[in-house]
């Protein structure tokens, strides 16, 4: 750890005894819909924020209440496996506690929002009732754990389940206050006690992501995980990992210390090796990350300081072994496969398409009341995926029948939607997030289709692009893996990134700041007309970006930052809007 003075949040961390605060105070003070200001930081360990309703702030503040407390609830699921009588828990905790809707996350995990302080007690001992927990689902310790959904071949899916599964096990962190606090088990005489083997007395300098790759799918995005396994099969078995590290998305706008990373392969492991091997990665990071400025913590930070080798070699050096070379691996797919999928013992499974991940009824497509239907009929497995869509899986040849009447009841049945749509992500943005500067999941639906309607003028309506939408630049939807990307500025306007490597390997670059929606199309329009007649045999948009010179090969963090630089200068020299944005870059 470097000397230099600590965040305030690691003064609130080393004080809490073990993550216990005055939490429980907090609870039970009726005089306010908030916690104290302490614990709104450390109940982010036991998986909450606490949040207002934007869309009523101005309201109450002009009838000078309170802010419209309340929490968003986060649920984990290592790998998004999930079962049917888990979904009808979610389900049953959303409408009875929440706002009526579930909100499936990038991560594979569950959200619930709108939740009122006296009501958080008995949603978090209803999720773990049915065997789910919200512990570390948020704070500065290893996050929900991904993995790749339906990976092939078939006979490899147990073994990928048992790797995430132990990970997300032996990384969770062993403080009893959680069962203290939320479950009324009885308090440790002696806290001291409590001290966790792997994150100490102040957990990590910032939040930990790890996530399980089995190509020729990419859909975990697995170099934005600060700890990625790239599974190797080898005969059809699993041979093992190649390990990356120090991916991560987060950056604000104008900070150029801060940017996105792509992740390093750094080495293979055997799958009996992968836990050690994050052991070692995770404690490097609590001993070397930077503890004092909590916007350059996390992980891709610490490697950009002490170089790549020399962060591979403190790795080794606490395994005591050294990793073998990484094996070569090629990733074809990002994004969820979509409709229905067979398996040869008449096995299938449906991809279930929510927009941004939210689970509600609307009129004609009731994906709430839908997808309890079909967890009643209890014939499936629920996975939540990467990409905000839920996998109906494993569903018995004699029970496909119901389960499609179902989804045709509900609305749920369509197959048919394009590939743009189908692949584009938007984060939570407004109301609910407290970070939010314009809106992303509201916001996406509309732009999808005015993106539809350009594709079809330049015959492009049957290309897949990745498209991805967030709020503000800290990354939710991951964005800067996105072929094309729009990052929240102000309202309704939105700082534009091109050029992702279409399997999530390359990052973007940016490429227009601050423009308004008609601006965004006008600026795109050009670039679909040449990419229509000037694409080679099946190129990809980001990669066509690149090749043409719109935009650099971002090949580091650092080239990310210094790219966002140049625009903001050459910006400053030209009105918004002041002609094509791609034109603005080129001046640089
Ligand atoms: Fe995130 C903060 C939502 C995936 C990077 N993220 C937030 C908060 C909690 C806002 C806050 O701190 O007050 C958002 C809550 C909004 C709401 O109202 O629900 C939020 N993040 C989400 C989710 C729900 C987005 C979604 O639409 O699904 C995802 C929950 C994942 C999960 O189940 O654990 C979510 N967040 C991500 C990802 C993508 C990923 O992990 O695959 C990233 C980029 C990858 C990364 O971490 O580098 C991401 N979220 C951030 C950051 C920036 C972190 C950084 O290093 O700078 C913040 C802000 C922060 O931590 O200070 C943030
Ligand atoms: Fe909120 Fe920003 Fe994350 Fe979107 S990207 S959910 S606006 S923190």
């Amino acid at each position: 750890m470097n000397d230099k003075t600590l965040s305030p949040v690691e003064g609130i961390k080393s004080r809490s005894r073990h993550l216990r605060g005055t939490i429980l105070e907090s609870l039970t003070d009726e005089i306010t819909g908030a916690m104290r200001e302490d614990d709104t930081q450390l109940i982010k360990f036991h998986g909450l924020y606490q949040q207002d309703d934007r869309d009523l702030r101005a309201e109450r503040r002009q009838q000078r209440l309170e802010p419209a407390w309340q929490f968003m609830i986060r649920a984990r699921v290592p790998a998004g496996r999930c079962t049917a009588a888990q979904w009808l828990a979610m389900d049953a905790i959303a409408r009875e506690h929440a706002n009526g809707t579930l909100r499936l996350t990038t991560r594979q995990a569950f959200q619930f929002h709108g939740i009122v302080k006296r009501d958080l007690k008995a949603s978090i001992a209803a999720i773990n009732a049915a065997l789910l927990d919200t512990l570390a689902a948020c704070g500065d310790v290893n996050r929900n754990v991904m993995g790749t959904t339906l990976a092939n071949p078939a006979a490899i899916r147990p073994a990928i389940d048992a790797v995430c599964g132990s990970l997300s096990d032996h990384l969770t962190p062993r403080t009893r206050a959680y069962r203290e606090i939320w479950l009324d088990e009885e308090p440790v005489v002696n806290t001291a006690e409590d001290l966790d083997p792997i994150y100490g007395e102040t957990y990590l300098p910032r939040k930990f992501k790890i996530g399980v790759a089995v190509p020729p799918d990419n859909d975990i995005d697995v170099f934005s995980q600060d700890l990625g396994y790239i599974a190797i099969v080898e005969d059809g078995r699993l041979a093992g990992f190649n390990v990356t590290v120090g991916g991560g998305l987060g950056m604000s706008h104008g900070e150029f210390s801060t940017f996105p990373r792509a992740g390093d392969a750094i080495g293979f492991c055997t799958p009996e090796q992968a836990l050690e091997v994050a052991v070692a990665v995770i404690t490097a990071q609590r001993d070397h990350g930077d503890r004092s400025n909590r916007k350059h913590a996390r992980l891709k930070y610490t490697i950009e300081t002490l170089g790549l080798a020399a962060f591979k070699a403190e790795v080794e050096a606490r395994l005591g072994w050294q990793l073998s070379p990484a094996r070569p691996w090629q990733f074809t797919h990002n994004g969820d496969r979509r409709g229905w999928q067979e398996e040869p013992e008449g096995v299938s499974h449906f991809t279930v398409f929510l927009a941004s991940g939210r689970v509600q009824d609307r009129p004609g497509r009731t994906a709430l009341a839908g997808l309890r239907a079909i967890a009643e009929a209890d014939v499936c497995e629920f996975h939540l995926t990467p990409n905000q869509n839920v996998v109906l899986a494993n569903i018995p040849r004699e029970a496909r029948a119901k389960v499609e009447s179902l989804l045709a009841l509900h609305g749920l049945a369509e197959t048919s939607i394009s590939p743009v749509r189908s692949l584009a992500l938007a984060c939570v943005g407004l109301p609910t997030c407290g970070l939010a500067m314009a809106e992303s999941e509201r916001y996406l639906e509309d732009f999808v289709s005015q993106i539809e309607v350009l594709q079809a003028r330049h015959g492009l309506v049957e290309t897949p692009v990745t498209l991805r939408i967030t709020g503000c630049p800290n990354g939710c939807a991951r964005p800067y893996l996105a072929e094309i990307a729009l990052v929240g500025k102000a309202p309704g306007r939105y700082s534009v990134y091109l050029g992702a490597a279409f399997d999530g390997s390359r990052l973007n670059a940016p490429w227009a700041e601050s423009l308004s929606e008609p601006e965004i199309l006008d600026a795109l329009e050009p670039l679909f007309a040449t990419y229509a007649r000037e694409r080679l045999c099946a190129e990809p948009f980001g990669d066509f970006v690149v090749r043409t010179g719109v935009v650099p090969a971002i090949t580091s963090g650092p080239a990310f930052a210094d790219t966002a630089r140049a625009l903001a200068a050459a910006r400053a020299t030209r009105p918004i809007g002041d002609g094509p944005a791609a034109v603005i870059l080129e001046e640089t």
